[in-house]
């Protein structure tokens, strides 16, 4: 019986723990259509504008699929300051980004 009472505790304890972090949490991941990409080089252009931001964790960027994948701390960088870098170095923002939650 005891035992069972302090799994259960524990139990609480861990989803407590996680729901306060998701609660904080900070980090987002969101992906941003881009136009104009057509190689690599226009890729590495557009991540290393981003890389160079405040606040930007990691960037996936692909001219294929036309996307870059953004890790960022919402706390240090917006998703709209993202889009004004992208839309500096000379490609533009093609749509609404779609923005995941917590990781
Ligand atoms: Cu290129």
């Amino acid at each position: 019986m005891y035992r069972r009472v302090t799994s259960f505790a524990v139990a609480c304890a861990i989803v407590l723990a996680l729901g306060l972090a998701t609660a904080f949490a900070a980090i987002r991941t969101t992906t941003i259509h881009i136009k104009g990409m057509k190689c690599g080089e226009c890729s590495y252009s557009v991540a290393k504008a981003l890389k160079a931001t405040d606040g930007v964790q990691d960037v996936q960027v692909s001219h294929e699929k036309g996307e870059a994948v953004i890790t960022y701390d919402d706390q240090k960088v917006t998703e709209a300051r993202l889009r004004e870098v992208i839309n500096g170095t000379g490609f533009k923002v093609a749509e609404e980004a779609e923005t995941k939650g917590t990781q």
